[in-house]
């Protein structure tokens, strides 16, 4: 959709975002946490929309929360093994229940058998460890009393007269109040929070969309209680310039760096799963492969973005040993490669595309990293690159790769002027991921 004139409702510079911004466009690879009641059917984060269940069905799973074995010091440290600099933990998400010790409701962690802020052994736990930490908090409320009953929630019907009904007595200006208060207690109560993701605004059964959230004085007030948060891009402000930080494309690769209207480049993120749902699903069985993962995570800087890649852990509070395995691996591989993500971003047009390679470039350092998605067996042809290149190696031994101007055959037809190849073993190296 085109989008309108942009506006303004902060006085910051595109400088004073960029530098904001820095740690964050530098980082580029953060973990997504899905924690909730959801954790214990087990079945997604929507099944309590997507089965419809009514309030005393899903009250077992509040009565019965307990994650006796959470610790998050064992997440922080899996998170930093596989090179993720950031993490964003869902506080609330649809269905409504708190993992923080909220003064607004009684619905949280703190009130079930575990009796904990989980949020904030979280934080704890990951700031020690140097990872920054997020929040993702869901403007969707299919517990909140006030909260309008439309499409999108768990209790749905299926006429306007049902809607009616149901809505009679709900006041969505009081669930914007408890939605303000919350944020503000997770902006005041923890510290410095380096993010805040959150999901999602819609148009809603009565078409209003960002009023139902306040959106407005809702991001006025995250700026003033954190100036240096950064902010994701589902309060529907979308005509404001500045309202919001980054896009966030969801379970899909862009097709190239997302811009605006007027050609400006977005910061942005994309976020993926392991496995399909982001709540923990025991029966799940689309897991990415780890070449998958690293593909996405490279893509994505390849193309100017950030990853965020999520785990959803289980009801005692353990990743999925799938999830552990599959950041074991990335971890492995990060150890040797992860210059070529940190820092680094599209690499600058003049660099042609060259097949099966995906391509990242650290502007500081002006190094160019070849990504071999497919080895070639034996040569690289890199078209016009003859000359721009002083020394080319392996990143997992710094190994040589020696070069030269020709396509490096004594059968030289299909060597244009300008290009260099690549002399590769014939054999790839020995740089498996486990
Ligand atoms: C979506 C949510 O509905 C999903 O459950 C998940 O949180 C994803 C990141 O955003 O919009």
């Amino acid at each position: 959709q085109p989008l309108q004139a942009q506006k303004k409702l902060f006085k910051e510079t595109t400088q004073q975002k960029a530098d904001r911004m820095q740690w964050w466009t530098n980082d580029r690879f953060g973990m997504f946490i899905h924690w909730g009641l959801y954790a214990m059917p087990a079945r997604h984060e929507w099944v309590r929309n997507a089965e419809r269940l009514t309030d005393s069905a899903y009250q077992k799973y509040f009565d019965y929360f307990n994650p006796d074995l959470y610790n998050p010091k064992d997440w922080a440290k899996m998170a930093k093994a596989a090179g993720m600099k950031y993490a964003v933990l869902t506080a609330k998400h649809h269905e409504g229940f708190c993992l923080f010790d909220s003064k607004f409701t009684e619905y949280k962690s703190t009130n079930t058998p575990i009796k904990k802020d989980l949020v904030k052994e979280y934080v704890d736990a990951f700031r020690a460890e140097g990872i920054k930490v997020g929040f993702y908090y869901s403007l969707i409320d299919w517990h909140h009393p006030d909260f309008t009953i439309d499409r999108n929630h768990s209790q749905r019907v299926n006429t306007p007269a049902e809607y009616e009904k149901l809505n009679k007595g709900r006041d969505m200006a009081k669930y914007r109040e408890y939605l303000k208060n919350q944020v503000r207690e997770l902006l005041t109560n923890y510290g410095k929070i380096d993010i805040l993701w959150l999901d999602f605004s819609y148009p809603g059964q009565n078409g209003k969309g960002k009023d139902d959230w306040g959106s407005i004085e809702l991001i006025k007030m995250v700026r003033q209680l954190q100036p240096q948060i950064i902010v994701n891009d589902r309060l529907d402000l979308k005509e404001y310039d500045d309202a919001w930080d980054f896009v966030t494309p969801e379970q899909y690769k862009v097709a190239s760096w997302p811009k605006d209207e007027k050609g400006n480049k977005l910061y942005w993120e994309t976020c993926q799963t392991f496995s399909g749902s982001w709540g923990y699903h025991r029966d799940e069985n689309t897991w990415k492969s780890t070449q998958q993962l690293l593909v996405l995570l490279i893509e994505s800087v390849s193309k100017g973005g950030n990853l965020l890649l999520n785990v959803g852990p289980t009801a005692r509070g353990m990743f999925d040993y799938r999830a552990q395995n599959a950041l074991g691996s990335m971890g492995e591989w990060m150890k040797f490669n992860a210059a070529s993500i940190y820092g680094c971003t599209e690499a600058p047009a003049e660099y042609n595309k060259i097949d099966q390679t995906l391509l990242t470039y650290n502007p500081k350092t002006k190094r160019l990293y070849v990504h071999l998605v497919d080895y070639p067996l034996s040569r690289l042809v890199l078209p016009g690159y003859e000359g721009k290149v002083k020394y080319a190696q392996f990143l997992h031994d710094n190994s040589e790769i020696k070069m030269t101007a020709s396509n490096g055959h004594w059968d030289n037809s299909d060597y244009k002027k300008g290009d260099l190849t690549l002399i590769l073993p014939v054999t790839k190296p020995n740089v498996e991921i486990p």
